[in-house]
């Protein structure tokens, strides 16, 4: 048994639950937070690499005072760092991989919801759900059987109309390019999954802490963010400053964008990606649900049916796996007859 392995033992259920709800609402609240900071003014907007940048310091600031917390003591903490991030080229270039990645799709984020509605937005960002799962059978050698194949393209429907809602009403200050933004959402997706299941390879591949990964894949992310600030913005933010344009708001997106960073860490160690698609649905969904007992909010057949849907794939997805692609009909006995009509 691995560490990662035993380390999934050890966590409760209702941590798991609390790391995953968290971090849903997290995301929801990140995706709102940056629409309403990119559209409210056109004179003094932030520049948006400079906030993906901060994220990762604060990210690494954080992964440092919990590896500090998890140590327990400053000179295994000095050790540690010693060994995994001073000594350690090779792993810190292995973590500089989902690094450069996730720095893209941080950045395509801004550029997505600069230019599209935030329902637009989440809706077409589900597509991560198959692209995280085809990425996981092709880099982590797992199989996903024709069923749960099926119950992920249905979460991936469920959440879609669990989300739907009508366009945004309001007149935006700003000039949009729908083009541009679904574009953005596209290489975001891409770069969600392979991301998302490259770090879960390394992180569950040894028994190094999570922390020391968290670490060195910041390290490199605030170099490659850094190094995105100058390309992008770098006449303007010397002209300008680096926090120009920064407003309380934006200081709270940065602040979401870093906490929902580390909870997803949190969420990938504890479960897997694809689990994490299937449990930010069920949390969507309760969450909704929550809202209409305690608030009596109106439940559309939208929504209605898309819960559905998301519960049946949560469902079907967790069924005990039976590889029913190599039962057919003819050489079948009464029970696997029975088993193929029930799939
Ligand atoms: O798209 P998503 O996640 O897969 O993006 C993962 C985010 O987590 C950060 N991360 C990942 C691993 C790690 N060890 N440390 C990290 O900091 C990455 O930098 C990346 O930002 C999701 O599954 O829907 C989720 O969505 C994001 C976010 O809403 C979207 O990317 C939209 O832009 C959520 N991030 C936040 O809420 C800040 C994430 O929690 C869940």
């Amino acid at each position: 048994m691995n560490g990662a392995t035993m380390a999934n033992e050890n966590v409760s259920v209702i941590f798991k639950v609390y790391c995953l709800t968290v971090m849903t609402l997290v995301a929801a609240t990140y995706t709102v937070a940056l629409r309403y900071t990119r559209t409210i003014s056109t004179e003094e907007l932030y520049f948006s690499t400079t906030a993906v940048c901060i994220a990762e310091v604060i990210k690494l600031v954080l992964s440092l005072g919990m590896l500090t917390k998890e140590t327990a003591s400053l000179i295994k903490l000095k050790a540690t760092l010693q060994e995994h991030i001073f000594c350690s080229p090779k792993e810190l270039l292995k973590l500089s991989v989902p690094s450069v990645v996730y720095a893209v799709q941080n950045n395509m984020a801004f550029i997505a919801l600069s230019n599209l509605d935030v329902a637009v937005y989440q809706v077409t960002y589900q597509l991560k759900i198959p692209c995280t799962a085809l990425c996981t059978v092709l880099m982590l050698n797992r199989s996903l059987n024709r069923l749960q194949w099926f119950s992920v393209f249905m979460l991936c429907g469920g959440v879609t109309l669990v989300q739907w809602k009508p366009a945004e009403a309001t007149k935006v200050q700003i000039e949009q390019n729908p083009v541009i933004g679904f574009i953005a959402i596209a290489v975001a997706v891409l770069c969600s999954g392979f991301a998302g299941v490259y770090f879960e390879k390394v992180l569950k591949s040894s028994e190094t802490s999570l922390w020391v990964r968290n670490i060195q894949m910041y390290l490199s992310g605030i170099v490659i963010t850094l190094i995105g600030v100058y390309m992008t913005d770098g006449e303007r933010v010397m002209e300008k400053g680096f926090f120009f344009g920064y407003t309380p708001w934006v200081f709270f997106v940065v602040f979401l964008a870093s906490v929902g960073g580390l909870y997803t860490s949190v969420v990938v160690k504890y479960t897997d990606n694809i689990m994490k698609g299937f449990s930010a649905a069920a949390a969507i969904v309760l969450s909704m649900v929550a809202s209409v007992i305690l608030f009596g909010l109106q439940i559309t057949m939208t929504f209605a049916s898309g819960a559905f849907l998301v519960c049946i794939s949560i469902y079907l997805y967790g069924l005990p796996k039976q590889d029913t692609s190599r039962l057919t009909w003819k050489d079948t006995n009464l029970e696997d007859k029975q088993k193929l009509i029930s799939v």
